[in-house]
C-alpha cells in the first residue's frame, strides 16, 4: 500500500487557472505514487451563499472536471464531501480542541469577512477546522495544495498534534506539498490579490471553462506593469511575471526562454501569444470536460462508488476517535 493523499476543491464556481496550476495538475501527477483521495468540499463551498440550483450544477461539474483534467477514478477516490458524516462529527470533536484566537489569525477569514462583510458566518469561521477533519479522517500522509492553504495546514498539523497528546496516538501529521511554481497564481486585474473563484470582478480569473473570445478579452484586458521590456521580476513587474509564470507552466517552456523569444518585442505580441498558450491548452480540456457533463449518471456511479470507499476509510478513523475520547 502506497501513503495517503488527500485534497479537495470548493465547488464554489469553475474553477480557474490557479486552482488547476496550484493543485489540481500535481494531483494528476501524484496518482501513480500515492493512494489518492480527491474530495468536492461542498460544505466548504457553502460558507459563501450558493442558490441550490446553480449549486447542484456545480457540484457535479466539479467531478467533470476532475474526470477531464485527468484524475481516474480507477486510481483514486473521487467523492462529495458531504455524502459522509464523518466529516461533519469530526469537525464538531475538533472543535472542542481549536482556540478562537487561532481561528481569528487565519488570513483566509479576515479577507473573506472583509468581501463577503453581509455573511460573516460561522462557517466561514470554522472552515479550517472542517478542513483539518477532511484530511485527519483519512490518515493522511500528504497534501498537496497552493500557498493560500499553508496556515490552514498548519492549523491542521496542530490540531492533530493536540488531539494525539490529549487522548493518545491517533492521528498522522500531515505534510503540505507546495510547488515552486504556480503554488501561487495572482488575479489579472490586481497581481497583488490571488486569483480567486468568488472575486467578484470575472476579469480576476479565467476558468477551465471560458471561450476562446473571453480568454482573449480577458488577457488583453488583464493588467500590466509600467515600462515595455518583458522581463520577469516579482518584485518590480508582478503582474507580468505571473502572466509569465502562466504562459511558462502551461507551454512547458522555461520563463527564461519565453523572456529571450520576447526580446525587443511589446506587451501587445506577448498578451496575443499568451492567449493562444491558454486557449491551446484548454480546448481538449474543455472537450473531455463537455463529454463528462453530458453524462450526469456516468458522473453520479463514480462519485457513489468513491463515497463506499471513503466512507469505510472515514467511519472506521471516526469510530477510534470516539473511542479513544470516551464517548460510548
Ligand atoms: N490563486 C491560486 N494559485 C494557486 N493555487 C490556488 N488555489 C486556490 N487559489 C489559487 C488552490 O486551489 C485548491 C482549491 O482551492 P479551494 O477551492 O479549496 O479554495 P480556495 O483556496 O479558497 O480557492 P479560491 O479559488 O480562492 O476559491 P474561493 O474563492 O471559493 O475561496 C487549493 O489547493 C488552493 O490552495
Amino acid at each position: 500500500m502506497n501513503q495517503r493523499l488527500f485534497s479537495a476543491v470548493a465547488p464554489s464556481g469553475i474553477i480557474h487557472l490557479g486552482n488547476y496550476l496550484g493543485a489540481i495538475k500535481q494531483w494528476v501527477e501524484l496518482q501513480n505514487d500515492y493512494d489518492c483521495v480527491f474530495s468536492i468540499a461542498d460544505y466548504h463551498a457553502m460558507t459563501i451563499f450558493q442558490p441550490p440550483q446553480e449549486f447542484r450544477e456545480k457540484i457535479l461539474e466539479m467531478a467533470a472536471i476532475y474526470l477531464a483534467a485527468g484524475i481516474d477514478p480507477k486510481k483514486s477516490i473521487i467523492f462529495i464531501q458531504s455524502n459522509i458524516s464523518a466529516h461533519a462529527e469530526l469537525t464538531w470533536i475538533l472543535n472542542t480542541l481549536v482556540k478562537v484566537s487561532e481561528l481569528e489569525r487565519m488570513t483566509q477569514f479576515k479577507d473573506k469577512a472583509k468581501r463577503f462583510s453581509q455573511n460573516i458566518n460561522m462557517g466561514l469561521f470554522d472552515y479550517p477546522v472542517l478542513m483539518a477533519a477532511d484530511i485527519l479522517l483519512y490518515k493522511t500522509k500528504v497534501v498537496p495544495v497552493g500557498e493560500d492553504q499553508k496556515q490552514h495546514l498548519e492549523l491542521c498539523r496542530t490540531l492533530a498534534q493536540r488531539f494525539n497528546k490529549v487522548y493518545g496516538q491517533t492521528f498522522i501529521i500531515p505534510k503540505t506539498i507546495i510547488r515552486k511554481e504556480g503554488a501561487r497564481i495572482m488575479g489579472l486585474d490586481d497581481p497583488a490579490k490571488k486569483m480567486s473563484k468568488s472575486a467578484v470582478n470575472p476579469y480576476n480569473y479565467i476558468t477551465l471553462t471560458d471561450s476562446s473570445d473571453l480568454i482573449k478579452e480577458k488577457i488583453k484586458k488583464a493588467v500590466t506593469d509600467s515600462g515595455k521590456e518583458i522581463i520577469f521580476n516579482l518584485k518590480e513587474k508582478p503582474a507580468l511575471s505571473n502572466l509569465l509564470t502562466i504562459y511558462s507552466l502551461l507551454s512547458n517552456k522555461p520563463i527564461k526562454e519565453i523572456v529571450k523569444n520576447y526580446q525587443g518585442k511589446g506587451y501587445s505580441q506577448f498578451k496575443t501569444d499568451l492567449a493562444e498558450v491558454i486557449i491551446n491548452f484548454l480546448k481538449p480540456f474543455q472537450e473531455r470536460f463537455e463529454n463528462f457533463n453530458k453524462d450526469q449518471n456516468y458522473l453520479k456511479k463514480v462519485l457513489n462508488e468513491g463515497a463506499q470507499k471513503a466512507r469505510e476509510i472515514a467511519e472506521k478513523t471516526l469510530e477510534e476517535v470516539k473511542e479513544k475520547i470516551g464517548l460510548i
